[in-house]
């Protein structure tokens, strides 16, 4: 694996991000999880090592004791910020449309019930973490999720639609404490059409197997 390419400039969501703070965090704590993957996965078989990383996440019991945590938290992590890049773009926020708004207003009420509840949940997350819409498989909803440190939603088999990364490296240039501040400002660059297509690709995935299991 080598480190996943920004989808867009640097200072392309200044002045709600700032420039310095995605430089280092793209080009510094992503490569390093990049590189702590890499070094965790050359410990696996050669079957687990052919398997893509979402994949083994999603496997992660099936990972070898003394690799997972470095699977767990490297692998999340290279995994978690190339979901970040993507679901941010220069003038994004907004509302949500399409499939992923009706999910969002069946499961939290609307869209300003979850804002509320995902930024009220994700400011007091203690320490490094991650706050998370998810999908659930298995009740085919979104749901909200705290994960702590880099350890990804798809280890408990939830598939992550938009994260939103609280460790401080991600907002202390700008914000020092003032997470709250960040997390509000955050709303301003989500990119809801790349969460709807994941939303959309996950629906469908389910479906498919549901259709498989009922004529097999
Ligand atoms: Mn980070």
């Amino acid at each position: 694996y080598t480190l996943p390419e920004m989808p867009y400039a640097y200072d392309a969501l200044e002045p709600h991000i700032d420039a310095q703070t995605m430089e280092i965090h793209h080009s510094k704590h992503h490569q390093k999880y990049t590189d702590g993957m890499n070094g965790a996965l050359e410990k696996l078989s050669p079957e687990l090592q052919g398997k893509d990383i979402e994949e083994i996440l999603s496997n992660i019991k099936q990972v070898p004791d003394d690799v997972k945590g470095a699977i767990n938290f490297n692998g999340g992590g290279y995994d978690n910020h190339k979901l970040f890049w993507n679901s941010m773009k220069q003038n994004g926020g907004g509302e949500p449309t399409g499939a992923i708004s009706d999910a969002i207003n069946d499961s939290f009420g609307s869209f300003a019930e979850f804002k509320e509840l995902f930024s009220s949940k994700t400011a007091p997350i203690q320490g490094s973490g991650w706050g998370w819409l998810v999908y659930n498989p298995n009740s085919g909803k979104v749901e909200y999720k705290a994960m702590s440190n880099q350890t990804s939603p798809r280890t408990e088999g939830l598939v992550p639609l938009l994260g939103l990364d609280v460790w401080e490296h991600a907002y202390y240039l700008k914000y020092q404490n003032k997470r709250p501040d960040y997390i509000a400002a955050w709303w301003n660059v989500i990119n809801w059409d790349e969460v709807n297509d994941r939303f959309s690709r996950s629906e469908e995935r389910r479906v498919g197997k549901e259709c498989r299991s009922r004529w097999s």
